[in-house]
């Protein structure tokens, strides 16, 4: 185990200063102090094997934190950013899945719900491949991984090479790839469906109050949150949107985590664009370990028409959510449809049709909004600080960045790198923000906030369009 990254790691170079005042000194003790600041926030929340998002409120290892994570842990520690992903793929399940959450036994089962006793991954998984020796949940988040290990690769080649990194997680992220395409493709048109709104990882979206709305919840006797002493309720989903989370999420085990008929099934934007961003990420890697990565480019190229087919929605000039059950796109405007611009392969106008959507009105980038808000501004459910249905979040306002980088908007990635190393900072790393403040809601000292801002501290404008092709 790498236990001496605080003592080896890695600064931020003066040429990436940040200036929270708005100026630009040649000196950059801020960026620096910004930099030390978050490099604490992951030593702190490192458990010795992976990181934790938050020490209160998720006490275990998240999957697409982890991802996120080990994107800025790279900069500090490659190796401990190979660990982190390792780490969570020792807990891949046998069908391929990667679960959502990795139970740490030494936290107490009351600390966060539902704990390793609800999911019981290990008896009622087993029809599935779940591992023996470490609990999981049962379900599993977006595939931001074999990105993040592309990544983490090219930060320290090669300390990667001789560990055997690639050749190590290359079989996994495949087999990941491959239980989501193939199992998961509920609606039969290409795409991955979520079977649950934690799947998604934007928990309470307004995108999923009408697929929710078939879903009985259970009764709130019949058990726990454990959410609610850690943060102010206003700021977390409600009692009802939890009832239906656990009925869901219950009716899923009981059925032995086989995919097929639950009552929730959704086509998500962010998810299936992700997938494809990791699908490119593995033709990388894949070239990288001595293979050919020509078809799984052409794949993701397939799988990014398919994406415009299925989701996009000409008058609201975004992607859509697609109800697999209701048979029909869901009329909600979400980050999700704007994290696309991700993409290579995506088509000029419509790249340029969703930049001019993220600066509208409906999302206020570069005008009303310091940093993208999860929802609509203008829809009816909008809420600044109640988690998925308005607030800012640090994640996806870094894919956004590099949306733009990506589609050539330079100028406007600058400065929504600018707002989000800002707000980074006076909030604390909190985890999400009042997209019109900045003020901060949830937990603080939050894992992929601080990781992501030592990546945009690092990051150079421009370095992945021309130095990495397809990412
Ligand atoms: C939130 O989700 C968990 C359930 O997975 C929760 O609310 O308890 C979401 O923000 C999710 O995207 C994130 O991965 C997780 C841990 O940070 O917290």
């Amino acid at each position: 185990m790498d236990r001496t990254a605080h003592l080896t790691a890695r600064r931020a170079e003066p040429s990436v200063a940040y200036d929270p005042a708005g100026a630009t000194p040649a000196a950059s003790p801020s960026a620096s102090s910004l930099h030390v600041r978050a490099a604490r926030v992951l030593e702190e929340n490192w458990t010795g094997t992976s990181t934790v998002p938050s020490r209160g409120l998720y006490p275990h290892q998240w999957s697409w934190d982890s991802a996120f994570i080990a994107i800025g842990l790279r900069h500090l520690s490659p190796l401990r950013a190979q660990t982190e992903l390792e780490t969570l793929l020792d807990a891949q399940w046998g069908d391929g899945r990667i679960p959502h959450i990795v139970f740490n036994p030494s936290v107490p089962l009351g600390a966060y719900f539902p704990s390793p006793d609800f999911w019981r991954s290990s008896s009622a998984g087993s029809a599935a491949g779940a591992p023996r020796t470490v609990q999981t949940s049962g379900i599993v988040q977006p595939p931001v991984h074999a990105l993040a290990a592309w990544l983490v690769h090219r930060a320290d080649p090669g300390l990667s090479r001789a560990r055997g990194f690639l050749a190590r997680v290359y079989p996994r992220l495949a087999a990941w790839h491959r239980y989501l395409l193939h199992r998961r493709d509920l609606g039969g048109g290409g795409l991955v469906s979520v079977v649950h709104p934690w799947e998604q990882g934007m928990d309470n979206s307004p995108c999923w109050d009408r697929p929710l709305s078939r879903v009985t919840p259970a009764p709130a006797r019949s058990f726990r949150r454990a959410d609610l002493a850690h943060g102010s309720p206003g700021d977390r989903p409600t009692d009802l949107d939890y009832g239906r989370y656990v009925r869901l999420a219950a009716e899923y085990r009981d059925g032995g985590y086989g995919d097929g008929d639950g009552a929730f099934a959704v086509e998500d934007p962010a998810f299936n664009a992700l997938l494809i961003a990791s699908e490119h990420a593995l033709a990388e890697i894949a070239r990288e370990l001595g293979a050919a990565g020509s078809a799984r480019h052409a794949r993701a190229e397939r799988l990014t028409a398919v994406l415009v087919d299925r989701l996009w929605d000409p008058a609201a000039r975004m992607f859509l959510c697609r109800d697999v059950r209701g048979g029909e796109l869901v009329p909600e405007r979400s980050v999700s449809g704007l994290i696309p611009l991700l993409l290579p392969a995506l088509p000029r106008d419509l790249a340029a049709a969703l930049v001019r959507t993220a600066c509208g009105p409906h999302f206020g980038l570069g005008g009303t909004t310091r940093l993208v808000p999860s929802y609509d501004l203008l829809g009816e459910a909008f809420d600044p600080h109640r988690y998925w249905r308005g607030p800012a979040w640090f994640n996806t306002a870094w894919l956004l960045e590099r949306g733009l980088r990506r589609h050539g908007e330079d100028g406007r990635a600058a400065a929504l790198r600018k707002a989000f190393l800002r707000t980074a900072d006076t909030s604390g790393f909190a985890e999400y923000v009042d997209p019109y403040t900045g003020e901060a809601c949830g937990a603080t000292g939050f894992g992929w906030t601080a990781a992501l801002t030592l990546d945009l501290l690092h990051d150079r404008p421009g370095w992945d369009r021309h130095a990495v092709k397809a990412l």
